[in-house]
């Protein structure tokens, strides 16, 4: 067991903490990555699961911090696969020698504020310690895996998985009688892929998902290169827009245009494929009604591509669209036509119990050889909360939290001084392209902890009442839109006893402004401490 004295604790070795190093270390200051897992990556080390793929392009879900990085790597395929994307990052970490600076096959478990020293004591499952001014947790938005608490998981006799937490070996389905557990984005991505293999393959659902088509692609050379040569001007114009990626976003309001026209240019979206079907009007995720006519576009789609009506009509969604995340799928609908593929829906007919041979539901015995549980996350906050942090005066960030995530910016929580998080509930993170969005973030929380340095500030900390107005901000923001009208992780509602927040906020540009007039106004609605003399 050792202790280390450093500047900065960071907590998590995804495209977050390996960015926030590389910062840290430009400014001159000290900083130890923690890790769980043996490798970088974060989510694209743990989600290996068939079909694991990114659902932003690859052009622009990779780092801009450094124009020879981005100008060098070349992306093989319009959306990227977790092994090419496993592979950049890995690339990363040798480019600018990170590795050297994280502790692999460690958990962060613990970390205490001491308020006499203004310092964090960190603690890891290995009883290594670490003592260190700044910590930030660079955990990911979707990384604290969800296992349903099913009755007599234990005792099944054949193999489990969770989509989140794959093995490193390839996984055979070959001859196997298959079971997916979700029908959220992993289960979507890896069902085509797994029904290739398995003899049979029964899904489970509970909630009916839409999804539209990726036609994902090799990428045309040319193309590539007319973009690499305007690459931050793309970008930059890409940090105007809403969700922080290239949608080819509408002005025009879906009701203001005839039946016919939005049907054309729903059509036409879908025939482009990916997440720019949000953006076919100005007011689909702002007003109903129009919503609605998207949805309805794509239970058409999905009523003419399932031959089975039964199973077609349990597909087919009832809620609006893209409020729980649109999903993106190569042959997800069509799966369900081959023979050997079955649909149950667990509100028809609900899961008793998992037995030894599989799985019992109130109707009758499935007999499974593996059981594959595409269950989702504890999304936002169980990576926060899954760590014993206690601030000042030893308050816990789950007692912090106890009514829902409350956050300045997404970035500083009240009573944790010199605790930043990267992508935290409360910022736009998860409705955006997450990686411009967590350059963003390690860029401001570098540049804040430069200024602590200069400005010899001891502690810094979100103000109480300056993070009271931001949660009502983010949340009557989030309340002009539809993302609050059903049920998603996004609001906490798919774990069991989770308070119903909506977590994300809603907009990149005016938050980016937000983010810029804070510091612009010398860390407005931040306490400082300065250092005693
Ligand atoms: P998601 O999107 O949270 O999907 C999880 C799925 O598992 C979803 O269909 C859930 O149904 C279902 N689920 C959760 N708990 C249960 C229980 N107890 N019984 C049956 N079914 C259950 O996670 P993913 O991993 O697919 O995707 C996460 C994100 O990664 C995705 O949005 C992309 O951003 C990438 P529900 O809808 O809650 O009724």
């Amino acid at each position: 067991m050792t202790e280390r004295s450093v500047d900065a604790v960071i907590v998590g070795a995804g495209f977050g903490g390996l960015y926030m190093l590389h910062r840290l270390r430009k400014l001159g200051l000290t900083a130890q990555v923690v890790e769980a897992g043996d490798g970088v990556g974060g989510t694209w080390y743990w989600n290996r699961y068939p079909g694991a793929r990114c659902d932003i392009q690859s052009l622009e879900y990779s780092y801009q911090f450094s124009d020879e990085l981005q100008q060098q790597w070349d992306w093989s395929e319009r959306y990227a696969t977790q092994p090419e994307i496993l592979r950049y990052i890995n690339h990363v970490a040798d480019r600018f020698e990170l590795r050297r600076d994280v502790r692999f096959n460690t958990r962060v478990t613990t970390a205490d504020f001491g308020e006499t020293k203004n310092r964090w004591k960190v603690g890891t499952d290995t009883g290594d310690t670490f003592d260190t001014r700044f910590v930030v947790m660079a955990t990911g938005c979707l990384s604290s895996a969800n296992l349903p608490p099913i009755p007599g998981l234990a005792s099944f006799s054949g193999d489990r998985y969770h989509t989140g937490r794959w093995p490193h070996e390839p996984v055979d389905f070959t001859g196997k009688r298959v079971a997916v557990i979700g029908t959220g984005s992993s289960a979507i991505q890896s069902i085509p892929l797994i029904a290739q293999q398995a003899k049979t393959l029964t899904v489970f659902q509970r909630t009916a998902n839409y999804s539209v088509p990726a036609h994902n692609k090799p990428h045309d050379p040319e193309k590539v290169a007319e973009l690499k040569a305007r690459y931050p001007e793309y970008r930059a114009q890409n940090r105007q827009t809403a969700f922080h990626a290239d949608f080819n976003y509408s002005e025009i309001n879906v009701l203001d245009v005839s039946a016919a026209e939005r049907n054309a240019e729903y059509e036409q979206r879908w025939t482009h494929g990916g997440l720019p079907f949000m953006a076919s009007f100005a007011d689909l995720m702002f007003v109903p009604e129009a919503n609605q006519t998207a949805a309805e576009f794509i239970r058409g789609k999905i009523r003419q591509i399932v031959k089975d009506p039964a199973t077609a009509k349990k597909l087919t969604p009832s809620g609006l669209v893209g409020c729980k995340r649109l999903c993106v799928d190569t042959n997800y609908y069509a799966t369900y036509n081959l023979p050997h593929v079955s649909l149950v829906d667990i509100n028809e007919e609900p899961i008793e119990t998992v037995t030894t041979e599989g799985i019992r539901t109130r109707q009758q015995d499935y007999g499974f050889d593996a059981i594959v549980f595409a269950t989702g996350f504890d999304a936002m906050t169980g990576s926060m909360t899954r760590v014993a942090i206690r601030g000042r005066g030893g308050r816990a960030i789950q007692d912090a939290w106890a009514e829902g995530p409350k956050t300045y910016l997404g970035l500083s929580v009240n009573g944790f001084p010199n605790l930043f998080m990267i992508t935290g509930p409360g910022s736009p993170s998860v409705l955006t392209n997450m990686l411009p969005s967590i350059e963003h973030h390690v860029d401001w929380i570098a540049d804040c902890i430069d200024w602590t340095n200069q400005q010899k500030v001891a502690a810094i900390e979100a103000d109480a009442q300056a993070q009271e107005n931001w949660v009502t901000h983010v949340n009557e923001v989030g309340d002009t839109s539809v993302y609050p009208r059903c049920n998603s992780w996004y609001l906490g509602s798919n774990v069991p006893g989770k308070p119903r927040v909506f977590m994300p906020y809603l907009g990149f540009p005016p938050y980016a402004e937000k983010c810029r007039q804070v510091v612009e106004a010398g860390y407005d609605g931040f306490i400082k401490q300065p250092e005693v003399a």
